[in-house]
């Protein structure tokens, strides 16, 4: 016996990946709803080898059924989501809505998969921003053994991470580059994106911090521990899927890199792939599809008494969303609800 799982903002990039992982992981669904805003009725999606209708989340009833993977913006959420944890439904929420709700655990899997036991004071659950997850997964294995003082990343983020119109925008404007007449103005980024990086994503705070960057602290805080300072430079990269991260570390403890790497290579959902030549290390292009969080560059910081920096790299439309949110329903049905 399996689950009646829904994907909320199934036409989606994220929402179509949620659909592909279901699959691929072989989650025991016993049905499965594809929902969808009403602009995007009758669209199809694909299940496995199924193709799915989309179904109208305005007037879906979700009595009886088990999880919905939500895969839409905040205000949407808000709308929406209440509406299926009050019928039973387990919410699993990739927006940003309930990430820093006292009363939502924020889980990924890897790092903190026993908190999800505070799911039912709300019956929902909530999905790390994508350049969390794959930070946190780096840093836990690192602060168990040698406690995490200080983290100073700069990210190199993906345009898949705004959706189809900016993965649009940054082919358009490329092919523009080299059309006469073709050329396309920045509309999705305040600037130009093709050959270009731009050091800004989500709002600018009053601290001229990003919220982007806000939530990196925030919710590293809250996945693995409120004591590690972080301070982070997001930065929007010309690459279509695949976030990658320099991460910089400051332990309260000498841990050498060696060390690290052998740590690194036993770690959940961890691929270290490191040698000091040609080729030997993890770029964007080469993470796309993949459920691993890729490290590289693995090397002591000599500048400081305690220091290592590391290469992060992972798809940001699966460790960073949907494959999080698929590993949190697997960890549900395991520990919670055990059907299947
Ligand atoms: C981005 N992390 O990359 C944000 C939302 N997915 O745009």
């Amino acid at each position: 016996m399996g689950y009646k799982v829904a994907v909320v903002g199934a036409t989606g990039n994220v929402g179509r990946e949620m659909l592909n992982i279901l699959a691929e992981r072989q989650f025991p669904v016993d049905e499965i709803a594809a929902l969808a805003s009403r602009r995007s009725l009758g669209s199809e999606c694909s299940f496995g080898d199924k193709t799915l209708k989309t179904l109208d989340l305005d007037t879906f009833d979700f009595t009886g059924w088990d999880i919905a993977l939500f895969a839409i913006g905040s205000d949407a959420t808000k709308q929406y989501a209440p509406k299926a944890a009050k019928a039973g439904c387990v919410v699993i929420d990739n927006s940003s809505l309930y990430r820093y709700d006292p009363d939502v655990p924020l889980i990924v899997p890897e790092v903190n998969a026993d908190a999800i036991t505070g799911y039912s004071k709300k019956n929902i659950i909530a999905n790390p921003n994508c350049s969390t997850a794959q930070m946190v997964v780096a840093l836990k294995p690192l602060h168990d053994r040698a406690r995490i003082k200080r983290v100073v990343v700069s990210t190199y983020q993906s345009v898949s991470g705004s959706g189809k119109d900016a993965m649009d925008e940054l082919w358009n404007q490329t092919k523009g580059m080299y059309v006469p007449g073709q050329e396309v103005e920045p509309s999705v980024y305040p600037k130009q994106i093709a050959f270009n990086v731009i050091p800004h994503i989500d709002v600018f705070l009053d601290d001229g911090s990003t919220k982007e960057e806000w939530k990196m602290v925030a919710e590293t805080k809250k996945i693995v521990d409120p004591k590690i300072k972080v301070t982070a430079t997001c930065v929007r990269v010309p690459v279509f899927v695949g976030h990658s991260e320099a991460i910089n570390i400051e332990f309260e403890e000498f841990l050498d890199e060696d060390e690290a790497r052998d740590i690194l290579r036993e770690a959940p959902g961890v691929m270290v792939v490191d040698k000091r030549e040609n080729g030997g290390y993890v770029t964007p292009v080469e993470c796309v599809g993949d459920f691993a969080t890729f490290i590289s560059r693995i090397r002591q910081d000599s500048t400081i008494e305690n220091g290592l920096n590391i290469w992060v790299v992972s798809d940001n439309l699966r460790k960073g969303a949907a494959l999080n949110a698929v590993q949190i329903a697997e960890v549900l049905g395991q520990r919670v609800l055990k059907k299947g």
